[in-house]
């Protein structure tokens, strides 16, 4: 017995920030379903259930694919909208302060929705979020690694009438066989146009892919990032450099880079100094938004309490693209 606050209220309570959720990721299955009726898209399970009896992976690709299927109900402005909103409304209630979405216009346009149709519905949903909700925002334009660069290239023209909606880029999709050399020419045009960069690295790609990232895109921050353990040297420079890593506790082990959250090794990253964050990266498939990556982690790892809390909070303010002045409001 203590006076002390329990752990997991204390971590459901604190003020945080976001800085990897794919907002195509918070699309649950109920909100699915209703899309696919709203807008008469056929799909491939005849109920929510059958749908979530689906959310087995074995692997990145596994769930790619199902997460695809499932963002095909997003057609109009107000689907965009209203996915976005759903999420607020679940961030809110995770204390959640800012958050960086992530989206994926090649998911959309490539199925003949306009660039527009999806910036402004998500644009929407951000403004009503910090009037209604109190919830800072900003979103971060996601290549899909699978296509080509000539793809990439085409979707940042596109985007350019859009610019100031956005405040940064990021490469994600299959991890294996595109690496970001891949994308080096796409995200060089990128910084000019100042855009903060981000890259997923080393959550099924090997440890090189994150030094590519670094060294060939310039990413500020790593998404995932957690095979760097696999070189001590990637390791003391994450560090040293003070490079932050966006881990997603959850998401790891439904995509079995872990095999249970007793065994992710975000304690030990923390305890050697580098900036990690814990985020939820595809909460609707995965089994819980932010206060749930935090909670079951804490309970997986005994090293974790109040002080790694604390931290963890702190870092995700630290690592958000927000500018100084703000952040010096936050403190
Ligand atoms: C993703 Cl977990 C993950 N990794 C890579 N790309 C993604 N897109 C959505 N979720
Ligand atoms: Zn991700």
């Amino acid at each position: 017995p203590s006076t002390h606050e329990p752990l997991n209220a204390l971590l459901r309570r604190m003020p945080k920030a976001e800085l990897h959720i794919h907002i195509e990721g918070s699309l649950e299955p109920e909100l699915i379903f209703r899309l696919a009726q709203r807008n008469g898209v056929a799909l491939k399970y005849d109920s929510v259930e059958a749908l979530r009896t689906a959310y087995a992976f074995s692997d990145l690709q596994s769930f790619l694919d199902i997460y695809y299927a499932g963002a095909s109900v997003l057609l109009k402005e107000e689907d965009f909208f209203d996915m976005a909103w759903a999420y607020f409304e679940r961030a809110a209630a995770d204390n959640v302060v800012h958050a960086e979405l992530f989206f994926d216009p090649q998911t959309h346009t490539e199925r003949g929705v306009p660039f527009e149709t999806v910036v402004r519905g998500l644009h929407h949903a951000c403004q009503r979020a910090h009037q209604e909700l109190g919830i800072s925002s900003r979103l971060i334009m996601c290549f899909l690694r699978h296509l080509s660069e000539e793809d990439a290239f085409k979707t940042l023209e596109q985007a350019l009438p859009w610019r100031q909606y956005f405040v940064g880029v990021g490469l994600d999709s299959s991890e294996r066989g595109h690496p970001p050399s891949k994308f080096e020419r796409v995200f060089a045009k990128c910084r000019e146009l100042g855009l903060h960069i981000v890259a997923h690295a080393g959550e099924e790609g090997p440890p090189a892919y994150i030094e590519e990232a670094l060294d060939l895109l310039k990413a500020e921050r790593i998404d995932h990032g957690v095979r760097c353990v696999e070189k001590p040297e990637l390791v003391q420079r994450l560090a040293r450099e003070r490079v932050p890593l966006t881990v997603c506790p959850l998401s790891n082990v439904k995509l079995c880079v872990f095999k249970h959250l007793g065994e992710h090794n975000i304690a030990a990253l923390l305890q050697q100094g580098l900036v990690v964050t814990v985020n939820s990266d595809d909460p609707a498939y995965f089994g819980g938004y932010l206060n749930q990556n935090f909670v079951e982690l804490f309970e997986a790892l005994p090293q974790l309490g109040a002080r790694e809390a604390y931290q963890l909070a702190l870092n995700s303010f630290e690592a958000s693209f927000v500018d100084q002045a703000t952040k010096d409001g936050w403190k």
